[in-house]
């Protein structure tokens, strides 16, 4: 079994939830913040058997677009306050994708 953690967009995380609960997966959304914008993103957590981690990570990335946004001043906190004030245009996403291999799954 895989545990999926996926940091995606907010604007695309209601569409990618609803896709991957339709195609059968269960799927948990956390509320979540990158290190370098320090704007809010949203982290999904989708637990499946090993031969179903192509098929999510497919709907991944047919859901998931890529975005530039300037980061704001407060960027800079993520790299000791060294680039503050210095608005810089970056790529984000379409989704940053972690595949862990799950010892045990347990429902009580
Ligand atoms: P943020 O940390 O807010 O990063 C947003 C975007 O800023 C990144 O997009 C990247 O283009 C740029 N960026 C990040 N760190 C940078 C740095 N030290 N110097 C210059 N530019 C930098 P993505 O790579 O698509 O990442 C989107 C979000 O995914 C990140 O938001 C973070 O929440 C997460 N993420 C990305 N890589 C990660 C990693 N290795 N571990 C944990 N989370 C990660």
């Amino acid at each position: 079994m895989k545990l999926i953690l996926a940091i995606v967009n907010n604007d695309d995380s209601a569409r990618v939830s609803a896709a991957l609960t339709e195609a059968g997966f269960g799927v948990t959304k956390l509320t979540t913040s990158g290190g370098f914008l320090m704007v809010g993103n949203t982290t999904l957590l989708i637990g499946t058997e090993d031969e179903n981690t192509d098929k999510a990570i497919g709907i991944l990335e047919h859901h998931c677009t890529t975005r530039k946004q300037v980061s704001s001043p407060t960027a800079s906190y993520g790299l000791g306050m060294t680039h503050m004030s210095v608005p810089e245009e970056v790529q984000v996403g379409g989704a940053t994708i972690f595949v862990l291999d799950v010892a045990q799954m347990k429902k009580i």
